[in-house]
């Protein structure tokens, strides 16, 4: 089960560096973990606090289309990346509007949103319109695709975010940057290499974001989801989380739930969040933090 997960955060309790960090709200930090979970056994998603993996993989979905607008998360009651935008809105307008009312303008007024909403060129963009110096636009999850359909056993097949010559116009640097995969006996692994890592919010919602990911680009390839391996750079645990994985800790984790897809969809952009269920999960409860902006 998570004995990996909750590793991490002992670690980063007992051995973290403990430093003030670009938020100011400061952090205890490791640097370089690795983890690997065989998706055969089940997927990694958090039984010593429930986790919201609707949120988690509606938010992949919105990467999947490649907007980069928040509207679209809003819609669908995803209010994860709000905090962004608004920090912007309120520090450029000196307006003190509450979360509500700005998450409620940017689903009402399409001009609003245009102006407010969008994070500027982060992984949607990246991902599926990576723009060269011809400005030709690259499809970096279709190249996935098509590699390991056509060349399984290449070296090659990844997709990355860090557009260095856009990072200055995104609202944030992407923190989950590469995506690798590997093809051996008609299992797809992948790995996620992730630069930045909050270890109690962030980091429960990209594992089970990136095996839903992993899950649907198997099913598209007629291969069957193999191990997930993730890694991480900075390792962090937030000052005012510490409470929070202390009590985490206190708990006994329980067997990991099955991710499973209803349907063979179409093609990669075809999936719905209707598509993915998740059997078996037994979770302790919901433990509430405050993310840092
Ligand atoms: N910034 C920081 N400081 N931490 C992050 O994890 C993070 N992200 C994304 C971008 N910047 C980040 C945003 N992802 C939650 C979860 C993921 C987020 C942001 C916030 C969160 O608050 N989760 C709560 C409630 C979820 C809900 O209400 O649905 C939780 O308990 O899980 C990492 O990619």
């Amino acid at each position: 089960p998570e004995y990996q997960y909750l590793d991490l955060l002992n670690q980063v309790l007992e051995h973290g560096d403990r430093r003030i960090d670009r938020t100011g709200v400061g952090a205890l930090s490791i640097f370089g973990a690795m983890t690997r979970f065989d998706l055969g056994a089940g997927a990694p998603l958090l039984t010593t606090k429930r986790v919201f993996w609707k949120t988690a993989v509606k938010e992949m979905l919105w990467f999947l289309t490649g907007d980069t607008n928040i509207q679209a998360l809003l819609k669908q009651n995803v209010r994860i990346w709000s905090d962004w935008p608004l920090a912007r809105y309120r520090k450029e307008t000196g307006e003190d509007v509450s979360q509500e009312v700005f998450e409620r303008r940017v689903v009402e007024d399409d001009a609003f949103a245009q102006k407010w909403g969008d994070l500027g060129p982060v992984y949607g963009k990246q991902w599926r319109r990576w723009q060269g110096p011809d400005g030709r636009e690259h499809d970096q999850i279709a190249g996935v695709i098509d590699a390991l359909r056509t060349n399984p056993s290449s070296r090659r097949i990844l997709f990355h975010a860090w557009n260095v010559a856009d990072i200055d116009r995104m609202a944030l640097p992407p923190c989950h940057m590469v995506y690798q995969f590997h093809v051996s006996k008609g299992r797809l692994s992948c790995m996620l290499l992730q630069r930045s890592v909050d270890l109690l919010l962030g980091c429960p919602f990209n594992w089970i974001a990136t095996v839903a990911l992993q899950t649907m680009i198997a099913q598209q390839c007629d291969l069957e989801p193999g191990d997930f391996v993730w890694v991480g750079g900075d390792v962090h645990l937030y000052l005012n989380h510490l409470e929070q994985a202390r009590l985490q800790l206190t708990r006994a984790p329980r067997p990991f739930p099955k991710l499973i897809l209803k349907r063979r969809a179409e093609n990669i952009d075809d999936y719905r969040i209707e598509d993915f269920e998740v059997e078996g999960y037994d979770p302790h409860p919901h433990i509430a933090a405050e993310v840092a902006v």
